[in-house]
């Protein structure tokens, strides 16, 4: 009778490590070749004579430069910008009724994560802040192998069918003929793709809205997108969507601000999240699922198939059942954040995939993918996409193959082998895929029911906030104002007044353009001349809903303050009290409070305390803060009040919404503003729920006023009557 594999490959392996001779004397000091000779020069190459020629025989150089050149991989043709982090994954309670994956069945299991995040568009070193969709990958290392969430920020995509994604991506790249522009879609290819293509009006809304500009990774939500399924042991199918929600709430940056930051910090985001985890306070997500029985499928407006479409959160409520906390930095950038292969086809036993047609393409792409990308298929043995379940089977050799296995058998069925490695039945944790009834013809097209491309787009701008329409129209405002075809811009106002008649309008206003009459017939006429009218025409189909709450970030968790950064604005001469009050008011709360001076250095305090100065106003920006404070004290303040640097930061600050507060003992330096022209000089504390501005002489009782405005994060109703020249 067959037996079962006691050992699994990998620990096989480590059977050479340990008989290998070198450990014997390794003491982990010297430097290295390859082959484990210890170098005895690393700084000169082996010359014919002192002023000679360097020898072809030195292998050493040799072997060091030819690693070199081979350092870099091909980057990923898509999220190719990323920053990852390790963590786990806690369930809060068992839901067996929908599906047997263990992951959602056992509670008070750590279940290891890598998540990574990235923009879409542009390059491995382009800006963090680019106005992109983010992705949001997470792979879970399951008892039962990997489970990966390949998810995205915004929960819907531009296109219904996965033939049209090279199409999308080459539109928003950089164009082919000059590589411009980098990591941004303000530009002619993409709106001209855009224009041709309705189905992509629900997922510009969102890609148009602050969704796409966060203030940080670890402040936005993410989605699976596609619709699943869960199975449970009964074999019975429910649909799922997946939701992260970060505990932080969601929030964002202005646009203005987003593209200030590009310059002076690219890399905002990666830092903000390795800093974050760094120091304790780590990143948080609920994991919610949104689920819709099997014989519900068709009781939807849309159609649950169609990644264009959300479940509106008041349609079928997001239960939360569990909680994922990244804990840990990577140790090495490439090894990790690089290498790390995700798959929307890494399932496990219990979830499943559904006929998304844009999923099922994917499912094509992933693997693909790595090959180019990492060369192999052993892509799966290193180490960050190792399964901590074990691995038997029969593949073999390859590029790079790290497994040493063992015997001779590599076939399935054997005898010599003793049978192994076996196929699990269900019953023992084997993978089976739902069994879809599939009746139909074999057809290239899309489904009727994905024609309705405006009606969510509608949904999503009406249940934004005042603020956050302004905000869509300026970001239309700016990419299409790049855009040089004037067709294309009137193709997309036609499209825009499918959505909203006003925002097409302020967006025209703007362009200095009309929008283009006869919109019906226009709008078939400018689809190319063989298009099927079947498959580019909306049916109008008008939502149920009104508005969805969950849909503004205006309803977002706005209660803490944990981890905000706030400028503490110093010269010589600051009055120490009123500088360590705020300070450790603030830090008391969770945030984090940098002083920025004109200068570097110790700097002294009225009564000579001295302070270390990391931040100047050169080397930092009040972009880069959630708030600003400007302590008293007499020299500090009139240093700072001369100081245009000063009031620059300041100034930019307001423009920004941010919470602003001072000493009253530093009014002079708020009086040098452009702003506070704009403002009473009574801040009541109604008026600083209002406009963020707090000033006061009683230091903690204004810290009180000022943790509550940061965490409010930012006031929009100055955005407009404040604006100001920053
Ligand atoms: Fe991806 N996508 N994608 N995608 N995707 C890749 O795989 C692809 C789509 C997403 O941090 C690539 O390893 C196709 C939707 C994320 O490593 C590639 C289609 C969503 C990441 C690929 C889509 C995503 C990728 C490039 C349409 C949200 C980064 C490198 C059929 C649900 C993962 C790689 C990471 C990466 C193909 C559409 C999310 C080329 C063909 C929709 C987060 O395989």
């Amino acid at each position: 009778m067959a037996k079962k594999i006691e050992k699994n490959d990998l620990k096989d392996s480590k059977k050479i490590a340990d008989i290998e001779p070198a450990k014997k004397y390794d003491d982990g000091e010297f430097l290295t070749t390859n082959h484990g000779l210890r170098i005895n020069d690393n700084q000169n190459s082996l010359k014919s004579g002192e002023r000679g020629g360097t020898l072809i025989e030195d292998f050493i150089l040799r072997e060091k430069i030819h690693h070199f050149d081979h350092e870099r991989i091909p980057e990923r043709i898509v999220h190719a910008r990323g920053s990852a982090a390790h963590g786990f994954f806690e369930l809060y309670k068992p839901i067996g009724q929908y599906t047997k994956a263990r992951l959602f069945n056992e509670t008070g299991v750590k279940t290891p994560v890598f998540v990574r995040f990235s923009t879409v568009a542009g390059s491995r070193g382009s800006t963090d802040l680019a106005r992109d969709v983010r992705g949001f990958a997470v792979k879970f290392y399951t008892e039962e192998g990997n489970y990966d969430i390949v998810g995205n920020n915004i929960p819907v995509f531009f296109i219904q069918d996965a033939m049209k994604f090279p199409d999308l991506i080459h539109a928003v790249k950089p164009e082919p003929h000059n590589e411009i522009p980098q990591a941004g879609s303000a530009h002619d290819t993409f709106w001209d793709f855009i224009s041709l293509m309705p189905e992509s009006m629900h997922m510009i809304m969102w890609a148009m809205s602050d969704r796409a500009i966060p203030r940080s990774l670890r402040m936005m939500e993410g989605f699976g997108v596609h619709t699943f399924r869960f199975i449970n042991n009964e074999g019975a199918s429910h649909f799922v969507k997946f939701h992260w929600k970060p505990l932080l709430g969601v929030h964002s940056v202005v646009w203005d601000e987003a593209q200030k930051i590009s310059g002076k910090n690219a890399d905002f985001h990666r830092q903000d999240l390795w800093e974050a985890i760094e120091s304790g306070a780590f990143p948080e997500w609920e994991l919610g699922v949104q689920i819709v029985p099997e014989a519900d499928e068709h009781k939807f407006e849309f159609d649950l198939l169609d990644p264009t479409k959300i479940i509106p959160e008041e349609l079928v409520a997001v239960q939360r059942i569990g909680k994922m906390t990244l804990n840990r930095n990577p140790d090495n950038f490439f090894a990790e954040t690089e290498q790390v292969a995700f798959n929307p086809g890494h399932l496990i036993p219990g979830i499943d995939i559904t006929n998304d047609p844009l999923l099922q393409g994917r499912l094509f792409s992933y693997v693909d993918t790595q090959l180019s990308r990492l060369g192999s298929h052993n892509f799966q043995e290193i180490p960050i996409n190792r399964p901590v379940s074990p691995v038997h089977n029969n593949q073999r050799d390859g590029h790079m193959r790290q497994t040493i296995n063992t015997g001779r058998v590599s076939y399935e069925p054997n005898t010599l082998g003793g049978g192994c490695p076996f196929q699990a039945k269900a019953s023992e944790g084997g993978f089976t895929s739902f069994p879809e009834r599939i009746d139909s013809h074999k057809i290239r097209t899309r489904s009727k029911s994905f024609l309705d491309h405006f009606s969510q787009a509608k949904l999503f701008f009406n249940s934004q906030s005042d603020a956050e329409k302004s905000h869509i129209i300026d970001a239309l405002c700016f990419e299409l104002g790049k855009v040089q075809t004037l067709a294309i811009r009137e193709r997309v106002l036609i499209l825009l007044s499918r959505v909203d008649i006003g925002l097409a309008a302020a967006v025209a206003v703007y362009l200095g353009i009309s929008i283009p009459k006869n919109q019906g017939i226009q709008l078939n006429g400018s689809f190319p001349a063989d298009a099927d009218p079947a498959t580019y025409q909306s049916a109008e189909v008008k939502s149920s809903l009104e508005r969805s709450e969950a849909l503004s970030m205006e309803n977002t968790i706005k209660n803490t303050i944990l981890t905000r950064r706030v400028a503490v604005l110093v010269a010589d001469g600051v009055d120490e009290k009123s500088l360590n009050d705020m300070k450790s008011a603030l830090e008391a709360e969770g945030g984090v409070v940098d002083l920025v001076a004109p200068k570097l250095g110790p700097l002294s305090a009225e009564d000579n305390t001295e302070f270390s100065i990391t931040k100047s106003f050169l080397t930092t920006a009040s972009v880069l803060y959630d708030a600003v404070y400007v302590p008293g004290g007499t020299n500090s303040v009139a240093t700072l009040a001369a100081e245009p640097d000063a009031l620059h930061f300041l100034n930019e600050a307001f423009k920004h919404c941010k919470p602003i507060a001072a000493d009253t003992a530093a009014l002079q330096v708020l009086d040098e503003t452009y702003f506070s022209r704009k403002l009473p000089k009574v801040f009541t504390e109604k008026e600083v729920m209002m406009t963020g501005i707090a000033m006061g002489d009683d230091v903690k009782q204004l810290s009180g006023l000022f943790i509550k405005a940061i965490a409010r994060h930012r006031f929009w109703d100055r955005e407009k009557p404040g604006k100001v020249p920053a």
